[in-house]
């Protein structure tokens, strides 16, 4: 497995509209987070990870680009982020920036010339269908609406979109639509930016021929289609294997075979993926299940392809909240799952807020909540004659609006974030859990985060270490091995809200064991652990 810089970067993910605001307009902006490049610094990261920040009308909070080279006015100008790149440069990190093309917004000038006609130069941009007996051209639905056609009146015909109807597909299978792609990423990777985190990139081919789907409500058919990965292979041919950069590829619902596909060293396409089993299909925590996905994709990238390890991020919740025990467990978990995605074979995202145990939030009403995937389920669901607070309540859980509050720095009004009215109400609960307040205490969960990147950076063992599961019928331990030139760490996780004893496997409990880290400020070094009574969400690293 060849050793590059990125493989061995821990990635902060940057959700500016929701981290710093700098000019009292309720929206965080780039300035806001060049204002605290520090903060950043400071735990240890190496990447950041900017949320799309390109000037769009903001349907689905940037995802909707009208314009690839300028910035929204909400975030600030092109001016602040070349000082952004300048400033995290002069830090000794680096920026990976959304590269959002499979689709773009309906107010984007190439979508409005398409529109514009059907004999329009750019119609063939898009994906344009006649009506089928005067309905949609089949019967696909989109991620946030019930279908994923939208009729055009003054051309009479539908656009494809698989997303938010102001969010048209383009047309991958039209050479001009990606080389003006190409152009783009070439301008900004020309800018010196250091790579892309690739949106929805497993979308960009179409099923051939459109056909009805046998279940339209099961949406994978518009994932990992024939001709994908063609489109990956001349995107690296003509633009990535130019820049010494990361791609991070978003593949939901992909096997660890197919992604090998993505991220294969051979494949010349991708460098790494976020896969979304546990996104998918762990609503809460299921250890056996988790066990079994990290295992297969390890086994399927198979030392060929490199993970991207994540429990949340701007679209799923946070992680203490889904995965740990927000409640009276909040530290003790929030600092288990930073140890076990840290030790994990992949790279580490940590998504702004995690590192200092942020969790999920409940407002009371429909109209606090601003996520258009969440707004569009409720109303299509009420519309099918649903009671409205049983929609509102089954939302709730996996609202993308959970982990898009605003960024918690102190106690005061509006947790630091803004002088202004905040786009989005805060998680009530920043009074308690905020920077300001971790900075001070030796043992917060942000200073956990800053031992465990601390020991990546001089530990190559946490980054190329061969991983072998010791656990995997336990429900409630995980318990692996990460070894690398003789050295061999034992990572010990009790996720449950109960005590579990753990006995030690053979041969492992040696004398000259260290103890590396425990979210337990209590373990003694010399302790054995023959046989131990690990707490609640406890975790323990030996170095053997
Ligand atoms: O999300 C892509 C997306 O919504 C699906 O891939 C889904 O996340 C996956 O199946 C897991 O449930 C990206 C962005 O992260 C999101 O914020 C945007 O709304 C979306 O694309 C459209 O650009």
């Amino acid at each position: 497995m060849k050793r590059t810089w990125w493989k061995e970067s821990v990635v902060y993910q940057v959700y500016w509209r929701s981290f710093l605001d700098t000019d009292g307009d309720g929206y965080g902006d780039l300035q806001g987070l060049i204002e605290k490049l520090d903060y950043i610094k400071n735990l240890g990261v190496d990447i950041i990870w900017l949320n799309p920040a390109y000037q769009s009308p903001d349907k689905d909070n940037g995802y909707d680009i009208s314009d690839y080279h300028t910035i929204m006015e909400k975030a600030g100008t092109i001016e602040i982020l070349d000082n952004l790149l300048l400033e995290i440069h002069k830090r000794g990190m680096k920026l990976i920036m959304d590269l959002v093309v499979n689709h773009t917004s309906d107010q984007h000038p190439w979508f409005v010339e398409s529109r514009s006609s059907p004999h329009s130069p750019k119609r063939d941009w898009y994906i344009w269908k006649q009506p089928e007996d005067g309905k949609e051209p089949n019967n696909w639905r989109s991620y946030f609406s019930p279908s994923a056609w939208e009729w055009d009146q003054r051309t009479e015909q539908y656009y494809f979109h698989s997303f938010a109807v102001e969010q048209p597909d383009l047309n991958w299978e039209n050479p001009e639509v990606r080389e003006a792609i190409y152009a783009m990423m070439r301008f900004w990777l020309e800018k010196g930016i250091d790579g892309f985190r690739l949106d929805a990139i497993a979308l960009l081919a179409k099923p051939d021929g459109y056909p009805n789907a046998a279940d339209p409500q099961d949406i994978r058919y518009l994932t990992n289609n024939p001709g994908l990965h063609t489109y990956l292979k001349e995107m690296n041919e003509k633009v990535l294997s130019h820049f010494d950069i990361l791609t991070v590829g978003e593949a939901a619902y992909v096997t660890p075979e197919e992604g090998l596909k993505y991220v294969g060293e051979d494949r010349n396409e991708l460098h790494t993926l976020f896969h979304f089993e546990v996104a998918d299909e762990m609503p809460s925590w299921d250890m056996l299940r988790f066990k079994d996905i990290q295992n297969r994709w390890y086994e399927g990238l198979n030392g060929k392809g490199w993970n991207s390890q994540f429990l949340n991020n701007h679209d799923h919740t946070r992680q203490v909240t889904r995965y740990g025990n927000d409640k009276q467990y909040r530290v003790e978990s929030a600092k288990l799952l930073a140890t076990m995605l840290h030790t994990l074979p992949g790279m580490p995202y940590i998504y702004q807020g995690e590192e200092i145990g942020m969790t999920g939030v409940r407002f009371p009403s429909i109209g606090d909540y601003n996520d258009i995937a969440m707004k569009n389920r409720y109303e299509e669901e009420i519309l099918k004659g649903s009671d409205p607070q049983v929609v509102f309540e089954s939302l709730l859980p996996l609202s993308r609006d959970n982990s898009r509050t605003p960024m918690q720095w102190d106690e005061t009004p509006n947790a630091g974030f803004t002088t202004g009215a905040p786009w989005i109400k805060l998680n009530p609960n920043y009074k308690e859990i905020n920077v300001k307040r971790d900075l001070e205490s030796p043992n917060s969960i942000y200073r956990y985060y800053q031992k465990l990147i601390a020991l990546r950076k001089a530990n190559p063992v946490m980054v190329y270490g061969d991983y072998q599961d010791l656990s995997e019928g336990d429900p409630h331990l995980y318990v692996y091995t990460r070894e690398l030139d003789g050295i061999r760490w034992l990572i010990i996780l009790n996720h449950a809200d109960h005590e579990t004893p753990f006995t030690c496997m053979a041969g492992f409990d040696n004398p000259n064991k260290k103890l590396v880290i425990a979210n337990y400020i209590d373990v003694q070094q010399e302790a054995s652990i023959a046989h131990v009574m690990l707490r609640p969400h406890e975790a323990r690293i030996y170095s053997l």
